[in-house]
C-alpha cells in the first residue's frame, strides 16, 4: 500500500514541476531528476544489502559464516566513505552551478525584448500591472510565448510568495521592498499560478491564471483590457481595491498610474523620512533596482 501511494503522492504534488512550460522550469526540473538520480545511487545499493544481508544471516541459515569477532573491513570502510563523497562533490558543483544559472534575479538570455510585469501581492488576490502597455488586472496575467518577463514583485501587504510552477522560480512579495524574477514560457497555455506563503484566511483562494498566448492573441488581450471602464490610479483606486476581500474575481484596468510601482513603494518608505532618506544608493529610481543588482554595487 505504502509503495503505491508514494508515486501517486508525487505525481499530486509534483506535476507542474515535472511538466514545466519554460526554460526556467525546464533547467530546475533536470536538476530535480538528476540529483534525485544520484542519490539513488547510494539509496538503492542500501536497500538491497539490506534484505540480502539480513536473509543471508538468518538465524536458520546454518550455511553463512559465524564471525563474531569481525569488527573491520578496510574495503566496506573504503565504497562507504568514498561513494558518498563522490556523489556529494558532485551534487554540490551541479547545484551550485544550477542555482547561479537559474539565479530569479538573472535576465533570461534572449534575442526578444524583455517585458516588465509588476505583480503586487494584496489581501487575498493578486494585481498585476503591464507599465508598458498602462493596463492593469487583478487575479489574471497573458505573457507572450518566448517572450522573457522581468516580473516587479512587491507585496500591499504582509508576506507572500508568487509563483508560477509550470514557468519555474518563486520569489517572495515584501511590502515595501522591490523584488525580481525573470521567467519566460516557451509553450502555448494557460497555467496556475498562486501564493506559495500562507498569508491568513483567504490564502488558498488568491489563485489567478497565467496564459501563455500566441503575440496577436497577447495583442487582443491588452485591447480588451482597454475597454474597461475602470482605472487603477495611485494610491485612490488602489486602497479601494487594497481592502480584504476572499476570491476576488479577474478585474480589468485601462489605465494605470505612470510609476505606479513606484509610488507604492515609496509610500512604504514615508515612516521614516520618505525616499530622499535613502541617499546611500544614489538611486532616483530605486524601485526598478533588483535588490540583487543594489547589492552588486
Ligand atoms: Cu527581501
Amino acid at each position: 500500500m505504502t509503495w503505491l501511494t508514494v508515486p501517486l503522492l508525487l505525481s499530486g504534488c509534483g506535476s507542474a514541476l515535472m511538466d514545466p512550460s519554460g526554460p526556467v522550469g525546464q533547467g530546475l526540473k533536470s536538476l530535480i531528476i538528476t540529483a534525485f538520480g544520484l542519490m539513488l545511487i547510494v539509496v538503492i545499493p542500501v536497500i538491497v544489502m539490506t534484505i540480502l544481508f539480513a536473509w543471508k544471516y538468518r538465524g536458520t541459515n546454518l550455511a553463512a559464516k559465524y564471525t563474531p569477532n569481525w569488527e573491520h573491513s578496510n574495503v566496506i570502510e573504503l565504497f562507504v566513505w568514498a561513494i558518498p563523497c563522490v556523489i556529494i562533490l558532485f551534487l554540490g558543483i551541479l547545484t551550485w552551478q544550477t542555482s547561479h544559472t537559474y539565479d530569479p534575479h538573472k535576465p533570461i538570455a534572449s534575442e526578444d525584448e524583455t517585458m516588465t510585469i509588476d505583480a503586487i501581492s494584496l489581501d487575498w488576490k493578486w494585481l498585476f500591472i503591464y507599465p508598458e502597455q498602462g493596463i492593469a488586472t487583478v487575479n489574471e496575467l497573458a505573457i507572450p510565448v518566448n517572450t522573457p518577463v522581468h516580473f516587479r514583485v512587491t507585496s500591499g501587504t504582509v508576506m507572500n510568495s508568487f509563483m508560477i510552477p509550470n514557468l519555474g522560480s518563486q520569489i517572495y512579495a515584501m511590502a515595501g521592498m522591490n523584488n525580481d524574477v525573470y521567467l519566460e514560457g516557451s509553450k502555448l497555455g494557460t497555467f496556475r499560478g498562486r501564493s506559495t506563503h500562507y498569508s491568513g484566511e483567504g490564502f488558498s483562494e488568491m489563485l489567478f491564471d497565467a496564459h501563455v498566448t500566441s503575440q496577436a492573441d497577447f495583442q487582443a488581450w491588452v485591447d480588451k483590457v482597454k475597454q474597461s471602464p475602470d482605472t487603477m490610479m495611485f494610491p485612490d483606486d488602489y486602497n479601494k481595491l487594497a481592502q480584504p476581500t476572499i476570491g476576488a474575481p479577474v478585474q480589468y484596468f485601462s489605465q494605470v498610474s505612470p510609476d505606479f510601482y513606484g509610488d507604492l513603494i515609496r509610500s512604504y518608505k514615508s515612516g521614516h523620512g520618505g525616499p530622499q532618506s535613502h541617499g546611500e544608493h544614489n538611486q532616483a529610481q530605486e524601485p526598478s533596482m533588483p535588490m540583487s543588482a543594489q547589492a552588486a554595487e
